[in-house]
């Protein structure tokens, strides 16, 4: 479902088995070296959600090729499959011509606990401006998504449970977002998750 203008909702876009093979891997890039990690912004703020990063590492807020707020050792490659599967998610979509020029790079790995959530924020590290995927795993979270000029009002509440898809292309790459809550206990039980997790897919427009 369109949501907004270049912004599409699909639920339950993979299914269970997809969602298993998706915890696994997240689980393994989540081990050291290069594993998750607690971010801290340079205000002297620390982030609930923790993270672990493919391909390059974010640190608020700019990339680098190495932990510079954590381990220091290299960032994980970014695997081909995870890049193949983002330019389906946003061929199925936002169409084919979309599509073809997104030649994924990074992907940001984020896990909620309960008490975790994320302020209201634009994601403008990136060079290009090629769409960001998003996928859910485990519980369900309130995610806010917002206009392009102010964190504040107007903002549509949308629900991402278990399996979602959610694009962000066109107008909607530069809006921001958040997520408010977490709703703890909501993840499907065959999935064998406590908390959630959200991995986005993006194209750095970086030089190798
Ligand atoms: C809209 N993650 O990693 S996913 C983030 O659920 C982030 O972990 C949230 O915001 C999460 O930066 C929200 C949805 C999302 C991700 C990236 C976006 C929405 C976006 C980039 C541009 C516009
Ligand atoms: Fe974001």
């Amino acid at each position: 479902a369109q949501v907004a203008p270049g912004a599409a909702h699909v639920p339950g876009w993979l299914d269970g088995a997809r969602q298993r093979e998706l915890l696994t891997a997240c689980r393994d890039w989540a081990r050291p070296p290069a594993g998750l990690r607690t971010v801290r912004t340079p205000g002297g703020g620390t982030m609930t959600a923790r993270q672990v990063c493919l391909g390059w590492h974010w640190y608020p807020y700019a990339y680098a090729r190495t932990v510079r707020d954590g381990d220091g050792a290299p960032v994980k490659p970014f695997p081909g499959w995870l890049g193949e599967l983002g330019r389906r998610a946003v061929a199925e979509t936002l169409g084919p011509e979309q599509a073809r020029a997104a030649a994924y790079d990074i992907a940001l790995i984020n896990f909620y606990d309960g008490d975790a959530r994320m302020g209201m924020h634009r994601d403008a590290d990136e060079l290009s401006g090629a769409p960001v995927v998003s996928l859910s795993l485990g519980d369900t979270c309130v995610f806010r998504f917002g206009n392009t000029e102010t964190r504040t009002r107007p903002y549509t509440d949308v629900e991402l449970r278990s399996g979602d898809l959610f694009v962000f292309g066109g107008p909607s790459r530069l809006a921001y977002h958040g997520v408010p809550r977490v709703l703890p206990g909501t993840a499907p039980a065959w999935l064998g998750l406590t908390g959630r997790l959200n991995v986005t897919l993006r194209v750095s427009g970086f030089p190798d």
